[in-house]
């Protein structure tokens, strides 16, 4: 029996009707997944009827009566739906051949899981379950499944009601941090182009209404967010025309009671040498383009010192033909009033805004600085400004004197025996200074941005409060010609990897040894062994790499020798070929002597190695701190193209994504594990006066699984959850 009101004795919940009490029972067997439900609700109408807060508790209720009407709606679907109990799992089977969880399959292995996503794919439903981990395969098409009514349709459900979604990963994030009042943390992954970033903008939406964020600027703010931010990170590739080119960890920030508070970004390793080149067929920022076309629209390129018959260099790229057809593009500059749009909305002053658009402008005019040789009597190798007033433009636009600036960039100080000697720069040397500065400038402000957006949106109050992150960086990448940046790219994927290894099978598998819970043991390929040859110190690839930085006369064989002498692992063997480059390495490749490194003691400098692994490893602190959810975007093909499914294709990103592994351990798994304390919080009300405090034992807890009448579960040993903190990291 559902109550159509709430029961009149709220106020004592010890003299609730029985009737009440059997069909909270219901509820639960139904819903053994531990979703939020009704029970959920309970506890708060208990918390908030403790501190007194009737409002809020009647709000609760309505709550509840709508969540009863949504329990209804299930009971009418169930007869299109077989559920099996498994191994703690529902099995929900549509018609006989397709499962919404592959765990689910009765037969798993490599073509039953590709055949299942394909012919899921070919009616348009992207997303399938293995077990608790979403996979969501690019439809390259709009879909209409991001509506108000699919946001409603997933708020507080129980997963099997619904087919599966990125609606439901976020609402699974927010009921987990309010009921175990724990941070949480969503992992995207998937290679270039695959859909992580347009899946983390359906996080945030749906996660900005379950957040019920009262106040409307707040959401329309941090909704605002990701786009401001995009607009400067992203960039199009050969791959994705809207690539991510640097790492973001978007933490919305809660407070106790699940209120949307406020969001803070943090960046990670911006791909910047883009600012100054681009490979065949790719793009500078998108701001670049955006600001170029729109500051043309509204006739102020003259103001940001720009002309729109003379391209600036850095936005030129003779391979895609672009340059002066983008004074005229519409899209950019309908781009830029949105970008513009964003700033004001997230609270940016116009002073802001004018010293963000002069930095730009002096970025893309520095692109512009030309030198030439000077002789001299005794130096042959100065260089000089041959184009001054763009020199005076860039300083003017950045506020410092051009004299100053135009020392800086052809001439460098040396200290030698305690004494500073001026030395002036060769052309070539002048003009890397330059491009470095643009660099450097691009990424300052990048990194101001972000922190004016973070003290914008920082919470009111400074109380702890709760939060949901949403990791997406930027994906594997293979190009025709690979560079350092694809490199540190690859690894910072490797090591997500790592990370859901860890999480999914080694700790799942110590948690049965440990919890003596019976389990047959799945094997996975573990990428320690590559993420040390790139990682360890001294031994690893990168600090090599910045070992031999420093030797003046090192050159790229130098460095081959290096590694060829210290790395001696099955991954790393010397290419036989002259041409210096990366290959895989096959397995049983000789290599068994560990020699010992030769210990360096100058490390100060930081160099892009070293900070990139400094802020991989800040990156992965912060994300293991929170219960981890994994989303696992495929790429369906390489052309971007609507309805193909490439199985070859798919097949590769299974195979190195473990997918049919972590659907074997979730069929066999217990995925849904509760602390018996917090069981016991939650259900006791089940098997005990609402009054009663029940002592935190097994007992305990049969006790409530056995009045409730629930099968297929298994109890622990003492608790049901790891701590996440022995997530092995290499030390910053
Ligand atoms: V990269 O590693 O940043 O280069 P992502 O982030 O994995 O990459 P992105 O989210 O940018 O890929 O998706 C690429 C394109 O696929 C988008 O621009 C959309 O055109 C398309 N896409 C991805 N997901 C969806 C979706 N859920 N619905 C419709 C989608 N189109
Ligand atoms: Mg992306």
């Amino acid at each position: 029996k559902i109550p159509r009101n709430p029961p009149p004795t709220l106020h004592q919940p010890e003299l609730w009707s029985d009737d009440f009490n059997d069909f909270i029972c219901k509820c639960l067997i139904k819903d053994f997944e531990l979703r939020p439900n009704v029970l959920d609700l309970l506890q708060h109408v208990f918390i908030k009827q403790i501190v007194g807060r009737e409002k809020i508790l009647q709000k609760q209720l309505i709550e509840l009566i709508d969540l009863n009407q949504q329990i209804g709606v299930i009971e009418k679907t169930r007869h299109e739906r077989i559920h099996t109990k498994r191994g703690g799992h529902m099995k929900t089977q549509t018609d006989a051949d397709e499962v919404e969880d592959l765990a689910t399959l009765e037969v798993l292995d490599e073509n039953t899981v590709t055949e299942q996503l394909q012919s899921r794919y070919g009616r348009d439903q992207i997303y399938t379950y293995v077990g608790d981990i979403l996979i969501a395969v690019n439809p390259f098409h709009k879909m209409e499944i991001y509506t108000p009514q699919y946001t409603k349709m997933y708020i507080g459900a129980k997963r099997t009601a619904n087919p599966p979604h990125i609606f439901a990963v976020a609402d699974v994030a927010y009921q987990s941090m309010v009921s175990y009042n724990t941070d949480q943390c969503i992992v995207i992954s998937g290679e270039s182009g695959a859909g992580k970033t347009e899946g983390a903008h359906l996080l945030v939406q749906q996660l900005t209404v379950l957040g019920k964020a009262n106040n409307r600027t707040l959401q329309e703010k941090i909704l605002l967010v990701n786009s401001l931010v995009e607009a400067f990170g992203n960039a199009c590739t050969v791959i994705n025309d809207n690539s991510s080119r640097f790492g973001k960890y978007l933490e919305m920030k809660f407070t106790n009671g699940g209120t949307v508070a406020g969001a803070k970004i943090s960046e990670y390793l911006l791909e910047k040498s883009r600012v100054i080149h681009q490979a065949a067929g790719e793009r500078n920022f998108h701001i670049f383009y955006y600001i170029y076309a729109g500051l043309a629209d509204r006739k102020k390129l003259a103001h940001y010192k720009l002309s729109d018959s003379k391209t600036p260099k850095y936005l030129w790229n003779e391979h895609v033909k672009l340059g002066p057809d983008i004074v005229n593009n519409t899209f950019y500059k309908e781009q830029f009033d949105a970008v513009e749009q964003c700033f004001k909305v997230i609270g940016f002053t116009l002073e802001e805004l004018g010293s963000v658009y002069s930095t730009l402008a002096a970025i893309l005019n520095s692109g512009d600085i030309e030198f030439s040789p000077v002789a001299s009597e005794h130096q042959t190798d100065k260089s000089d400004i041959s184009n001054i007033s763009v020199l005076e433009n860039v300083a003017s636009l950045l506020c410092i004197r051009s004299d100053e600036l135009q020392e800086a960039l052809t001439s460098h100080c040396v200290v030698a025996r305690g004494e500073t000697i001026v030395r002036p720069n060769t052309v070539e040397k002048a003009a890397e200074v330059r491009d470095a500065m643009g660099k450097a400038l691009y990424g300052r402000l990048f990194s101001w941005i972000v922190n004016r957006i973070n003290a914008l949106l920082r919470p009111d109050k400074e109380d702890k409060g709760l939060n949901i992150g949403i990791l997406d960086i930027f994906g594997f990448e293979n190009f025709k010609k690979n560079s350092f940046e694809q490199l540190c790219i690859n690894i910072a994927n490797e090591q997500i990897q790592f990370y859901f290894n860890q999480h999914i099978f080694a700790w799942e598998q110590d948690e049965y040894l440990n919890e003596e819970v019976d389990a047959r043991m799945i094997e996975y390929e573990d990428n320690r062994p590559l993420l040390d040859l790139f990682l360890q110190k001294p031994m690893g690839m990168l600090s090599l790499l910045d070992e031999e930085s420093r030797f003046p006369q090192a050159t790229d064989q130098t460095l081959v020798e290096k590694f060829d002498d210290n790395l001696k692992t099955k991954s790393f063997w010397r290419p036989k070929r002259v041409d210096l480059g990366f290959e895989r390495a096959e397995p049983g490749e000789p290599g068994d002597t560990p020699c010992h490194p030769r210990e360096t003691t100058n490390m100060r400098t930081q160099t892009v190695a070293s900070y990139f692994r400094y802020s991989l490893m800040d990156l992965l602190s912060k994300m293991v701190a929170g219960q981890p959810h994994f989303v696992r975007c495929i790429k369906p093909n390489n052309d971007r193209q609507a309805n193909k499914f490439d199985r070859e294709k798919v097949l590769v990103q299974l195979r190195y994504t473990g997918v049919l592994e972590t659907a074997k351990i979730r069929r066999q798994g217990y995925s849904h594990r509760i602390l018996f304390a917090n069981f016991i919080k939650r259900y006791y009300i089940l098997a005990f006066p609402a009054h009663e405090e029940p002592a935190v034992t097994q007992e305990t807890c049969s006790t409530i699984l056995e009045k409730a009448k629930l099968e297929n579960w298994a109890m622990g040993k003492t608790k049901v959850r790891r701590d996440v903190s022995c997530l092995q990291l290499y030390t910053l």
